[in-house]
């Protein structure tokens, strides 16, 4: 299998993420896409091929015009109003107020995003960019006819909606893709996210669209993020009820549970016999990730792999989550060669 990689992801090198009323080193930190690329090149998983330009075009089909051109200058937006460290959202439009963009940097930073651990500085937009054109560099991989490519994105997508920044993500790389491949003229395709985190931005991007269907399996929102979307009672509307499949679990979930929404996912996604596959790809299922709670395997992400490749679907993989930088090389890469094997 082909990767993708720019080595652009490195222009985001945020020092801050607010965690416990600490400013901690990021756990979303360069390290994980290099430890993936050594891996990568270790098994001699395929060609790592550089990204093509894409412009925002495809970037706007999923994003507003306005979020996109608010990430473009928002850290300069900052420094000219003079703060002193990271551009962090503090404040947002809480129960009663008004869903109204303010001219002020910090009210603009609340208005475009649903949390406060993602700290943007020098390079963001230039990462989310590249991390983008990665993705689409992938998509157009498939849509020539390669089996499946790995998109190597950093910075991760899938919290991010069509006007919202959270979670790490800035553009919705998963979303852009799905996107790409329907104005391409693919029908129907199934985006499946199999982070630890619900993809909240991807379904709410695709919630009222019944031609792309979108699926998570995930830690049960109650319990951890995203917190307020990812329930298994959200199931698509207008258009798009009955395309989107969330499957929550509790702590200390092993594969032999884990897999059986896996199942389920499959099953879905094979009754609505799609044109394309994107899966959102997160390892922070990982028994050891510091931040999650399931109790994947190393060895679990080969079989994960295999199932995917039973879909039998043109597929590309977005890279998401995972911070155990020690595992995540070989997690993610199992899964690719788990596919590899059984395709
Ligand atoms: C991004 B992705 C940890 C709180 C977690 C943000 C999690 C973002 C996960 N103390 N807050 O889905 O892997
Ligand atoms: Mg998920
Ligand atoms: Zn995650």
């Amino acid at each position: 299998m082909k990767t993708v990689f720019s080595p652009l992801h490195s222009r985001r090198h945020v020092k801050t993420e607010l965690d416990g009323g600490l400013l901690i080193e990021p756990h979303e930190k360069p390290s994980r896409a290099e430890t993936i690329l050594a891996r990568v090149k270790d098994q001699a998983l395929g060609e790592v091929l550089e990204p093509e330009e894409f412009g925002l075009e495809p970037v706007r089909r999923v994003h507003t015009a306005d979020y996109v051109a608010f990430l473009e200058t928002c850290w300069q937006d900052w420094q000219a109003a003079g703060k002193p460290g990271e551009a962090i959202p503090a404040v947002w439009a809480g129960r009663g107020m008004r869903h109204r963009l303010p001219k002020d940097i910090d009210g603009r930073l609340g208005y475009y995003s649903f949390a406060a651990e993602t700290s943007i500085s020098d390079g963001t937009w230039e990462a989310a960019r590249a991390s983008a054109n990665v993705a689409l560099t992938a998509q157009k991989l498939v849509a020539g006819g390669e089996r499946a490519a790995f998109a190597l994105c950093r910075p991760p997508g899938h919290h991010a909606h069509a006007d919202l920044f959270g979670g790490y993500c800035f553009f919705n790389n998963a979303a852009i893709v799905a996107q790409a491949f329907r104005d391409q003229g693919y029908g129907r395709v199934a985006v499946l996210d199999v982070d630890f985190h619900h993809g909240n931005g991807t379904q709410a991007i695709f919630y009222q669209c019944s031609d792309v269907l979108t699926l998570s399996l995930h830690g049960d929102p109650d319990l951890v993020f995203p917190h307020f979307l990812g329930f298994e009672d959200e199931t698509g509307e207008g258009d798009g009820e009955g395309y989107n499949l969330n499957i929550v679990y509790p702590p200390n979930t092993p594969y032999s549970v884990w897999s059986q929404g896996l199942e389920t996912a499959c099953e879905r996604i094979a009754a609505f016999q799609p044109d394309a596959l994107v899966l959102a790809l997160g390892v922070d299922t990982f028994e050891d990730d510091p931040i999650s709670f399931f109790k994947l395997t190393s060895s679990d992400y080969l079989t994960l792999g295999e199932r995917l490749a039973r879909l039998g679907l043109p597929t590309v993989f977005t890279m998401e989550g995972g911070y155990d930088v020690d595992a995540i090389g070989v997690n993610a890469v199992n899964v690719m060669q788990g596919f590899d094997r059984a395709a």
